[in-house]
C-alpha cells in the first residue's frame, strides 16, 4: 500500500521533509512507499510553485480539506496553526507528524497530547524532535544506558544563533507571541530539552525535571517588516477591516533565554539560547559529567562525539561513521560524513514506518507536551522571579 501524504507549509521545514521523503526510496528501501500527494498553504501562486519543486502531486488552500483524505498528515506551519489542524486530523484517525515546539501554548499542548492519546497508540502522533536521528547522539544514548557514564551529575545544553543580532533583520512571526508562543526559549529550548529528557531524562538515569529557574530577555523590541521569512497574518482593526502594515512591527518574545534545572536524582542542568550569540550559526551543544565520565556533542560537528572516561586528561573524538553506527549503513562508507538534513530522513524513516505498522512512534505528542511543561515553567519562573516547580 502506498501512504498518501498531506503537508501543511512549505518553506524551510516543508524543504527539508520533502527533502527527505524523495531521498527515502533511495536509501531506506525498506521504509513504506509514498506518494506527496497533497501540500496545503494559503497562497495558491507560491504553493504552485512549491509544490512543482517539492514534488508534490497537487495543492490544496484549507487544511480542512485535506487531514481525513490523506493517510498521514504533516504540520510543518508556523507554531499557531499546529494545534487545530493536528487535533482534526487525529480526530478523523489521521496520523501526524507536527514540527516542534508541539504548540505556542502549554493549553494548546495538552489539547494535542490528549487528542492523540484519544486517537489511540496505532494513529501515531509525532513531534518533529529531529536531533534525536543524529547518529552520534544515538551512539550517546547507548553509552549512558549501558552506564559508562556512572552517576549523572551535571548537563549542559546551549543552542546558540545569531541571525537576530543585527537591529534590522527582518520582523517575522517568530518575533511574535501569538503566533509563535515564544522565541529563543521555544524555538531552540525545545529541541534542548528533548534532547536532554532523550539522553538522561528516560532510563532513570537523572530522571524528570522537577524545578526551573528561568531568564528571559528581548534585546530588540521592534523591527521591519519587510522581507520577513513568512507572511504575518493579515491584520484587522476593531471593526473588522485590514490594516496596512507598519514599517515596524514590536518583537513580542524573548531573543534569548537561559535556565537552570533541577533533575528528580539530584543532578543539575544549565540551559542556554540566544538568537544573540554572534558568529554562533547553529551550534546546539550538550555536555553531561558523570561519576565515570563526560561527554560533549555539537551539532555544528554532528559526525563527532566526544568521550572522556574518569583518569583520560583530555576528551577522546569519537567519528560516529562506522557501518555499525545507527543508520550509517544506509548511506556511504565509513568517513563518509552526514549531514543535518539526513536527521530529517532518519525520523521520517522512523514515522512512517511505524504509521505502516500501525505501531507506536517517539517522540510523541506526550514528549512534545512534556518539552513544553518545562519551557512554561522557565517563562513563569522569569515572570516571577523565584524556582518553579513543575507539576
Ligand atoms: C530557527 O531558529 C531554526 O530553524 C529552528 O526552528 C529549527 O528547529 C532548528 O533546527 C534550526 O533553527
Amino acid at each position: 500500500m502506498t501512504l498518501e501524504v498531506g503537508v501543511l507549509g512549505y518553506r524551510f521545514m516543508g524543504k527539508a521533509h520533502a527533502n527527505a521523503m524523495a531521498r527515502l526510496p533511495m536509501f531506506f528501501p525498506d521504509a513504506p512507499a509514498i506518494e506527496r500527494s497533497v501540500l496545503v498553504g494559503r497562497d495558491e501562486d507560491a504553493l504552485e510553485d512549491a509544490a512543482e519543486r517539492l514534488g508534490f502531486d497537487s495543492i490544496a488552500t484549507d487544511w480542512r480539506d485535506v487531514v481525513a483524505d490523506v493517510d498521514v498528515f504533516y504540520n510543518l506551519g508556523p507554531n499557531h496553526v499546529h494545534a487545530e489542524p493536528s487535533i482534526a486530523a487525529l480526530e478523523a484517525g489521521t496520523p501526524v507528524f507536527c514540527e516542534k515546539p508541539l504548540a505556542p501554548t502549554l493549553d494548546d499542548a495538552e489539547a494535542m497530547a490528549t487528542a492523540a492519546s484519544e486517537a489511540g497508540d496505532d494513529v501515531p502522533a509525532g513531534c518533529a524532535f529531529n536531533y534525536r536521528f543524529v547518529p552520534a547522539i544515538q551512539y550517546a544514548k547507548t553509552l549512558l544506558e549501558a552506564g559508562d557514564l556512572g552517576e549523572i551529575h551535571h548537563v549542559r545544553g546551549q543552542y546558540l544563533q545569531d541571525w537576530l543580532v543585527d537591529p534590522d533583520a527582518p520582523w517575522s512571526w517568530r518575533n511574535d507571541e501569538e503566533m509563535a508562543g515564544s522565541g529563543a526559549l521555544g524555538d531552540l529550548g525545545a529541541h534542548t530539552v528533548d534532547l536532554l529528557r532523550f539522553l538522561v531524562g528516560e532510563d532513570d538515569l537523572a530522571g524528570e525535571i522537577e524545578r526551573v529557574s528561568g531568564h528571559l530577555e528581548t534585546f530588540v523590541e521592534e523591527r521591519p517588516v519587510e522581507g520577513s521569512e513568512a507572511p504575518a497574518e493579515p491584520r484587522e482593526n476593531e471593526d473588522g477591516d485590514a490594516v496596512e502594515d507598519d514599517e515596524t512591527r514590536p518583537v513580542t518574545v524573548d531573543d534569548a533565554y537561559t535556565a537552570q534545572l533541577a533533575f528528580a536524582n539530584g543532578a543539575m542542568g544549565t540551559l542556554e539560547g540566544s538568537r544573540f550569540a554572534t558568529g554562533h550559526k547553529n551550534d546546539h551543544t550538550i555536555e553531561i559529567h558523570g561519576s565515570r565520565g563526560s561527554l560533549r556533542f555539537s551539532i555544528e560537528r554532528l559526525n563527532e562525539l566526544e568521550v572522556l572516561r574518569a583518569g583520560d586528561r583530555g576528551y577522546e573524538t569519537i567519528l560516529v561513521t562506522d557501518e555499525d553506527d545507527p543508520y550509517v549503513d544506509h548511506w556511504w562508507p565509513p568517513g563518509h560524513v552526514l549531514g543535518w538534513e539526513h536527521t530529517f530522513v532518519h525520523e521520517n524513516y522512523e514515522f512512517l514506518s511505524a504509521v505502516a505498522d500501525g505501531e507506536s512512534f517517539a517522540p510523541n505528542f506526550a514528549d512534545g507536551l512534556a518539552a513544553q511543561r518545562v519551557l512554561d515553567a522557565i517563562e513563569r519562573s522569569d515572570e516571577r522571579g523565584e524556582w518553579v516547580a513543575l507539576e
